[in-house]
């Protein structure tokens, strides 16, 4: 490996102007693939927000990479999920030159109202930090602008091409198989990245004597709609009411995402809009504050919740990031952010190594996210149980619940130790 490094950062000296490139040979190996490289530096498994990522900034620092996606690109751009975006995550899209619609389409939030109790209880998290914030700027927009840079870069990336096996991850040549218009190819790589996701297949490459992982699922999950409404507030309302946990937040001035705790099983025909609309004003509702506002629903969907971890996040020449590496339940709003937090570090692991043989960083990758992750699932773990119902809890637990609300929303410390976990841990340099 250091071998490797060293010659890269000499022609580097020598040329830094030069892209770098990890074998003159590779030429040789793009003609023989009828055009494609079939040799990069690293091979990225996944076109999510992690392996777009990390190929933007492997790009700005002259690293080559290649990914490697199973799904269509329209599928990919489309598809909706996270839409709470920390500090440090949007300080980091600005450093990479992504900062521009955030800025102009962004929302900046300064604040969440818990609602409980009959009562608003609001979070100010922006005081509580002395200026942090949090945006709403959901996933398919980063996902638009890292592709759009990629494409504009004449990035290397594979669609509708699923990785079927990873080899040699032991070895300073590990392999990427997949198949390409029914032909087998394969992809040479100096390092490995897996961000294909919590369903990939990179952790598999791990050795199971070697990978531990750990998780707890919750028994309930989230019917999440989008609905044609200007949301009632201009920031995002949480209900932590005993029948269940409901949740509003914005996508537009005039389109409202909104969430209702239900069985993680639940058949979300089961729920006719004149229910859905009972329930979120049921929880959300609360005198003295404008009612949710009721629209055309057009998405309606149940995501289950658990929380994953696998450890370490690393072997060989191979490294985890994102949800390929752990799962969150959607409460704290952590899983696109600790994609990113992971990414940061791999990044610059990686450029220590191109650019001056530095090994010391990506031999301690999955020590350094592990670290803050736990911390995270921490958060992430311990904020869900407090604000669901749990179909056995007693009395005694429900009244816990309520103190810790009570205490989280209620005093100087409770509210600083959930402002600066929302609004994100510093990610170690
Ligand atoms: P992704 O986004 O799952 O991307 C993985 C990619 O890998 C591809 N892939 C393969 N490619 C090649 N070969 C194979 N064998 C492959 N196997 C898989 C997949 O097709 C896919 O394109 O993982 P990544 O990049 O790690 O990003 C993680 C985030 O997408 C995820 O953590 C968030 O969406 C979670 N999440 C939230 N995160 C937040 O930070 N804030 C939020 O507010 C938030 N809300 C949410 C969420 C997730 C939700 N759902 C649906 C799970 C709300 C919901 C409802």
């Amino acid at each position: 490996m250091a071998r490797d490094a060293r010659r890269v950062a000499r022609q580097r000296a020598s040329d830094p102007s030069q892209r770098l490139r990890a074998d003159d040979d590779r030429h040789g190996a793009d003609h023989a693939a009828g055009g494609r490289m079939n040799r990069t530096q690293v091979g990225i498994v996944g076109a999510g927000p992690a392996g777009l990522m990390l190929s933007h900034m492997l790009h700005l620092e002259g690293i080559e990479s290649v990914i490697i996606e199973r799904a269509g690109r329209e599928h990919v751009q489309g598809r909706l999920r996270a839409g709470v975006l920390e500090h440090g995550t949007v300080e980091m899209l600005r450093e990479v030159g992504l900062g521009g619609r955030i800025a102009s389409v962004g929302l900046e939030q300064h604040a969440i109202d818990f609602r409980f109790g009959g009562e608003s209880h609001r979070i100010d998290f922006h005081e509580a930090t002395g200026g942090r914030s949090a945006w709403v700027y959901p996933q398919h927009e980063v996902v638009a602008d890292l592709m759009a840079a990629r494409l504009r870069a004449g990035a290397e990336m594979r669609f509708d091409t699923p990785v079927e096996r990873i080899e040699g991850i032991d070895t300073a040549r590990p392999v990427l198989h997949y198949a390409q218009d029914g032909a087998p190819r394969e992809l040479h790589c100096d390092f490995v990245v897996g961000c294909d996701g919590f369903r990939g297949i990179s952790r598999g490459a791990i050795p199971p004597s070697v990978l531990k992982t750990c998780d707890r699922v919750y028994p309930f999950g989230w019917l999440g709609i989008l609905a044609e409404a200007a949301p009632s507030t201009n920031e995002v309302v949480w209900g932590c009411d005993e029948g269940g946990f409901a949740m509003q937040s914005i996508r537009s001035p005039s389109v409202t995402r909104l969430y209702l705790q239900c069985e993680p099983d639940e058949n979300p025909d089961n729920w006719s809009d004149d229910r859905i609309w009972s329930e979120l004003h049921q929880r959300l509702d609360v005198p003295g504050m404008p009612p949710i506002n009721e629209g055309r629903i057009t998405q309606k969907g149940v995501t289950a919740m658990r929380s994953f971890q696998s450890e370490p996040m690393q072997h060989g020449r191979l490294f985890l990031a994102g949800d390929a590496a752990h799962i969150v339940p959607p409460t704290g709003a952590k899983g696109l952010n600790s994609a990113m937090a992971d990414v940061k570090v791999l990044g610059r692991a990686l450029t220590a190594y191109y650019r001056r043989a530095d090994e010391g960083l990506l031999a301690r990758y999955s020590q350094t996210c592990l670290k803050r992750m736990w911390l995270v699932q921490r958060f992430s773990g311990g904020l869900c149980t407090m604000v669901h119902r749990f179909s056995g809890d007693s009395v005694f637990a429900r009244r816990l619940k309520r103190a810790d609300l009570d205490y989280m929303t209620g005093t100087p410390a409770g509210r600083l130790q959930f402002s600066e976990n929302f609004t994100g841990l510093p990610v170690e340099a």
